[in-house]
């Protein structure tokens, strides 16, 4: 039988014979398999490629991706995730990157007047409302510098944060350059999910611009450049003099997530407002369950809900859809 390929498969197949990073193979290979006909002729190619993903995992579970150097030696291409999004913070030289980083996570990049200052990529973990999200700080993207592993970074964080420098004259010329490399690395950042991914070879990233040291931008003019160049983006001006600015950039963040927080309550206790259960949004009482864990949703029979446009504790079953800040009780 004839596997009826669609033209998209060949060209995604092409292309992912010549990448190298394993992350970004792995990530094609499973595309392929999504967009592979599930039919009889096709039976074959599947299995071949259930095989090449499994394999790939091994390979990146192992910490042997590096064809070079030692085992397990820490690589600057790849960032362990933690928390319920990895956010890589992106942007022209002095932009303000680790200045964000510094002030929401305990790491300790080095905040500089000068550009260049950063040399590596530094993970740190923040807190929005009780949900970690991991930030990773780079070194900038300029003409004069894009850091090869900056590639595969980027490809792997959930979510793009593109830090720009309001008090800077080369503003837009800056962000138009680091677009233009990105998409020459098959990067393209997109506003959310509701951009369809068009091409299976590019990589399309929910970013967050930062419209940051808002206070230089006097007359605003900054500020409606960065409405033009990025239409219906989420647009977040922050100041590092502002607290309430950067938990607006992590609320953003957290919603370009496309995710939702779901409160689980014990029965007989009050919620547990500390450690929410992060789904993606759309999930349901099921999956909030399997979440939590397997058995909890193999044994559910009900469950009992609480939030927005709910009575108190109404009755749901497994495909209820949850959405943010829903409390959620298991009954088996
Ligand atoms: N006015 C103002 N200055 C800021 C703000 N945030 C950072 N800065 C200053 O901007 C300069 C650069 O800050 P960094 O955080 O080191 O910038 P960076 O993007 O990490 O720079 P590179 O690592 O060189 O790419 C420093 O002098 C900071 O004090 C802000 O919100 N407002
Ligand atoms: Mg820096």
């Amino acid at each position: 039988m004839p596997a009826n390929l669609p033209p998209q498969y060949y060209e995604l197949e092409r292309a992912f014979k010549e990448e190298q990073d394993p992350h970004e193979r792995l990530r094609m290979a499973e595309e392929l398999h999504r967009i592979m006909p599930k039919h009889k002729g096709t039976y074959k190619l599947q299995a071949e490629m259930k095989t090449k993903i499994s394999k790939l995992k091994k390979l990146i579970d192992s910490g042997g991706e590096k064809v070079h150097g030692a085992k397990n030696a820490p690589t600057l291409d790849h960032i362990v995730k933690e928390g319920a999004a990895q956010v890589i913070l992106i942007g022209a030289p002095n932009s303000g990157k680790s200045s964000i980083v510094d002030t929401l996570t305990h790491a300790k990049p080095l905040v500089a007047d000068y550009p260049y200052s950063t040399r590596e990529p530094l993970p740190g973990m923040t807190t929005y409302d009780t949900v970690q999200l991991q930030l990773i700080d780079t070194p900038p993207i300029s003409t004069e510098l894009f850091e090869t592993y900056m590639n595969s970074l980027i490809r792997n964080a959930d979510i793009v944060v593109l830090v720009a420098d309001l008090a800077s004259d080369t503003m837009k010329e800056d962000i138009e350059f680091i677009l233009q490399a990105l998409e020459e690395k098959n990067i393209l950042l997109k506003k959310d999910k509701s951009e369809k991914a068009e091409d299976a070879r590019m990589s399309y990233k929910n970013t967050v611009i930062c419209a940051h040291k808002e206070f230089e931008d006097e007359d605003g003019s900054k500020q409606e450049q960065l409405a033009k160049i990025f239409p219906d983006f989420r647009i977040v001006a922050t100041s590092i003099l502002e607290e309430d600015s950067l938990e607006q950039l992590q609320k953003s963040v957290f919603e370009a997530t496309e995710q939702i927080r779901v409160y689980t309550k014990p029965v007989g206790h009050e919620p547990d407002f500390k450690d929410p259960i992060i789904i993606p949004i759309g999930g349901t009482v099921d999956d909030a369950a399997m979440a939590l864990h397997r058995d909890i949703a193999k044994k559910l029979k009900f469950a009992k809900v609480w939030g927005e446009g709910k009575h108190d504790g109404q009755r749901a079953q497994a495909d209820f859809v949850l959405i943010d800040k829903d409390i959620v009780e298991f009954h088996e």
